[in-house]
């Protein structure tokens, strides 16, 4: 390994670029054997270089020709990633050929073969796998893409923008020439040739344009492509109507790809899919695909504005694209479906994949300040906890002057690379706020912990609230932020009381207060009793509350009373964790004592019969906080005991109400009628289901999960009985499985459900099983999508059998990344992140997987991906 290829890459040290790319054009021979591109680059000085250097990798560098002279060798040096070509004039042209294999392109980054067809992934450095290119995002320039290829393997061509040219060529060729309007960064390059099904539709724009819209995907998918169209149209006048962002192109296309490292990508007009994200029809997708298809269609449209019209300056500033753009996602599905339910799915996976992320080695700011390779910070963090932090400029703001700031940022940076200063500064200008404490939400990492007291005295209530936030890897002191927290209060029985700050003349039903000190208290009076109070309701900030002044009678009254959907939920978690947090320690001790759960039992029970609410709501109520998140309230995480205390909890319910489980699954499953993607419809099933996994827990009731998956109209209905059939030791378990492999052995994306039930199953023979499935014909470790449902989901999805004792299931995991450092490391480094959590297991586990990341950072010639996320898990 050559340390260039370690060279740690710092904010600190961004310059900009000094030379300015006036245009591109490109024109491509396809042959996935041997592809040939010739790049005419125009450029002019803008900086003091004299050479000029162009990143490149992977390739082989044909020619090159200033001002149209060949150059001789001794004028460039191309080697470790770089063209440098010495002493160019101030304004000059560049023609660069390179040539490469696609289909030797097993990394997926870059132009590669999937399924016999051209793609392309640029996003973030694929693009110097294409040709010599200054590829970072703040490089923009006009595109003109001229694609050459065999006509009957591959008659559709596809690239950014509009086609303005196509004809036929000698030898069967074709060839199309594309042109795009915009200025855009490499990053959002894209291509496609193949021999695809096209499913066409249109829209109008509110200005009056017709946009035509094609979904691209293999032959005989076009019928699975339904839903995607019509979210793709919703997501578009949803733009409209709450940003004021139209679309500026005449065409939009989509396709769908079988091998691709990541959901989806937001090329340029050309969005290139994930299959997995597009497909979706009643037999093969279940009801949180449905809705992972509407979102991500949404999220990669939503892109155009945030994101491709205005786009990074550097990847340090990813978050700027990546967190408001997860905001806007989930600002459209809230408006779609159930807002309550959507905000506790946004929250569970913000508490099972960001918190552990930032309270463990991996832990970065969502602006980092270094990394060694791009790709490892594609993270919940950037993301999801990026998205919370324009959340929280929303509510610090209030929707209009949040608007108003959206509207200032766009007419600012419109049409170049901006940072998350300039965001925050929009938003600061528009809403006439000071930001600048709450900007630290973007440089420190870190969860921060909320201790809330209250005291009560002569009709004054106070409330003290301490923050406090643990040290990350580089950052050993943490400052105050600036957190919205909503709060409000209940009385015994259950009604509203105003929440007045003492010295105010206005009550209000519940408050966003802003805490910017280690240590404040808010005094509110006019409260003729101790109020029992809400914190962070709706999840204002993502914090964590470790301290609270609830008592368990507190939890079952806000469970049952809360105005607030989500706060009804939460309250019912944190009963939930506290219980079985005693249960675990109580199992630890070796006491056959556990905490009292009856009131809790009871408690649930209640929420689950409320027939006034929403039935999806119900069935997260009965879904227990995950091993995850409470292994993240450990200080020494006990596995089997957090998946003993689960289990007894789950049939502790299962005991008390299987009366009502029977009648919820008969009713809702009536209720949900005949299948409709509908959110109405997927709300019964969930409630249905989740009474099933309750009667489930009794061997005795396989018989019904069984005729349940024989009588399933849709996917959802089907899972739910497999996934119950999965972890009993049953005939019918063998049955339905089998069933289901000869259902759908020729289409692997819905294998894929087989393949994961396996890897979470809780039986003892799981590994050995896993390393038979690696060698099923469907199965291969060069499709992310097979790793992810094999592999990933054994990782990160089956706990007790991952960390087995013997150490197995960590030498099988490092293997797997082993041989995907040379095949893809991207995957290969994402895969090895579970065994960062080594810190927080006791001694016996903590030797063994520290024994297998050395082993990683033993072996020769590491990808810098695999070699980052192993040396900070191992530090
Ligand atoms: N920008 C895309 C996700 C994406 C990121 C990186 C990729 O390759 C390294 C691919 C796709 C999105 O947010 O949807
Ligand atoms: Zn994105």
């Amino acid at each position: 390994m050559k340390t260039e290829e370690r060279r740690v890459i710092r904010l600190s040290e961004y310059a900009p670029y000094p030379f300015r790319v006036d245009s591109l054009a490109l024109a491509f021979d396809l042959d996935p054997a041997k592809t040939r591109v010739q790049a005419t680059l125009r450029l002019t000085r803008t900086g003091t270089a004299a050479d000029l250097e162009l990143d490149g990798e992977d390739m082989t560098l044909v020619s090159v020709a200033l001002d149209g002279e060949t150059l001789p060798a001794d004028r460039y040096t191309a080697g470790d990633g770089k063209l440098v070509v010495r002493g160019v004039p101030d304004a000059f042209t560049l023609d660069v050929v390179t040539e490469f294999a696609p289909a030797e392109n097993t990394k997926l980054e870059g132009l590669y073969v999937s399924d016999g067809m051209f793609c392309t992934q640029c996003e973030a450095q694929g693009f110097r796998r294409i040709t010599y290119f200054p590829d970072r995002p703040d490089v923009m320039t006009r595109y003109t893409v001229t694609l050459r290829a065999d006509k009957a393997a591959y008659p559709v061509l596809l690239s950014n923008g509009n086609r303005i040219e196509q004809g036929d060529l000698d030898g069967g060729r074709h060839f199309a020439v594309w042109e795009d309007p915009f200025n855009k960064p490499s990053y959002l390059f894209a291509l496609v040739a193949g021999d695809l099904e096209r499913v066409q539709d249109g829209f109008r724009t509110r200005s009056g344009r017709d946009i035509e819209l094609n979904i691209w995907v293999e032959h005989g998918n076009g019928p699975r492509c339904t839903f995607a169209m019509e979210s793709l149209k919703k997501a578009m006048k949803w733009d409209e109507d709450v940003y004021g962002l139209e679309y500026d192109l005449d065409l939009f296309n989509v396709v769908a790809v079988s091998a691709f490292n990541m959901g989806a990508m937001e090329n340029k007009s050309l969005n290139i899919f994930n299959a997995k994200a597009i497909l979706a029809d009643p037999d093969t997708a279940t009801d949180a695909e449905y809705e992972y298809v509407e979102s991500v269609v949404a999220h990669e449209y939503f892109h155009n504005w945030t994101g491709n019209r205005i786009t990074c300056r550097d990847w340090f500033q990813l978050s700027l694209k990546e967190g408001l753009t997860v905001f806007r996602d989930q600002q459209f599905s809230a408006d779609m479906r159930s807002a309550p339910v959507e905000r506790i799915n946004q929250v569970r996976s913000l508490r099972g994949r960001q918190f552990p992320e930032d309270g463990g080695p991996l832990a970065h700011p969502v602006r980092p300040d270094s990394y060694i390779e791009i790709n490892n910070f594609y993270t919940a963090t950037v993301y999801d906890k990026g998205a919370e932090v324009i959340r929280m400029m929303h509510r610090l703001l209030g929707a209009e002057a949040y608007r108003k700031g959206i509207d200032l940022y766009v007419e600012r940076h419109d049409g170049t690379a901006a940072t998350c200063d300039d965001f925050a500064a929009a938003m600061a200008d528009a809403g006439g706020r000071d930001l600048s404490q709450f900007k630290l939400w973007y440089s420190q990492a870190g969860t921060p912990q909320l201790r809330v007291t209250e005291t009560y005295e002569d009709g004054v209530y106070a409330l003290t609230i301490r923050q406090h936030t643990d040290p990350t890897p580089g950052q050993p002191d943490k400052r105050p932020l600036h957190i919205p927290l909503e709060v409000g209060f209940l009385d015994r029985t259950g009604q509203p009381l105003p929440v007045r700050l003492e010295g105010e003349d206005t009550a209000a039903d519940s408050r966003v207060l802003e805490l910017r000190e280690a240590e404040q208290t808010f005094r509110f009076t006019g409260l003729a009793e101790k109020p029992v109070p809400s914190l962070n309701r709706g999840f204002t900030a993502p914090v964590r509350l470790v301290e609270t002044p609830h008592t368990d009678a507190d939890r079952a009254l806000l469970m049952a009373h809360d105005p607030d959907t989500f706060a009804r939920w939460e309250a019912g978690q944190q009963y939930a964790v506290d219980l079985l947090l005693k249960m675990v320690a109580a199992r630890a001790a070796g006491s056959n004592e556990g905490p009292d759960t009856a009131a809790f039992v009871e408690a649930l029970g209640s929420s689950a019969a409320d027939e006034s609410l929403d039935a999806a709501f119900r069935a997260q109520v009965l879904t227990l906080p995950s091993d995850d998140f409470l292994a993240e309230q450990m200080a020494v995480i006990d596995i089997d005991g957090i998946h003993a205390a689960r289990e007894a909890l789950r049939r502790d319910i299962a005991r008390a109400h299987g009366a009502l489980f029977r009648r919820l699954r008969d009713t809702h499953r009536a209720a949900a009628g005949p299948f409709a993607p509908t959110a109405e419809g997927a709300g019964h099933r969930a409630l249905a289901n989740a009474a099933l996994s309750y009667l489930g827990l009794d061997a005795a009731n396989a018989k019904l999960a069984l005729e349940q998956y024989r009588a399933a109209d849709n996917m959802t209905d089907a899972m739910a009985a497999l996934r119950v059939l999965n972890d009993l030791d049953v005939p019918e378990r063998a049955e339905a499985l089998d069933h289901f492999h000869d259902r759908f052995k020729g289409d692997p994306l819905v294998l894929d459900k087989w393949f994961s039930l396996q890897a979470m199953s809780q039986r003892p023979d799981t590994l050995a099983r896993l390393k038979d499935l690696m060698g099923h014909p469907a199965f291969s470790m060069r499709n992310p999508n097979r790793v992810r449902a094999l592999i990933g989901v054994f990782a990160n999805a089956n706990p007790v059998r991952f960390h087995a004792e013997d150490g197995a299931g960590y030498a099988f995991l490092v293997d797997r990344v082993l041989e995907l450092n040379s095949l893809n490391p991207q995957i290969g480094a994402r895969l090895l992140q579970p065994m960062g959590r080594w810190r927080r297991m006791e001694a016996a586990r903590k030797a063994l997987m520290t024994r297998e990341l050395d082993r990683v950072l033993a072996t020769p010639d590491l990808a810098p991906d695999v070699y980052e996320i192993a040396s900070k898990a191992r530090a």
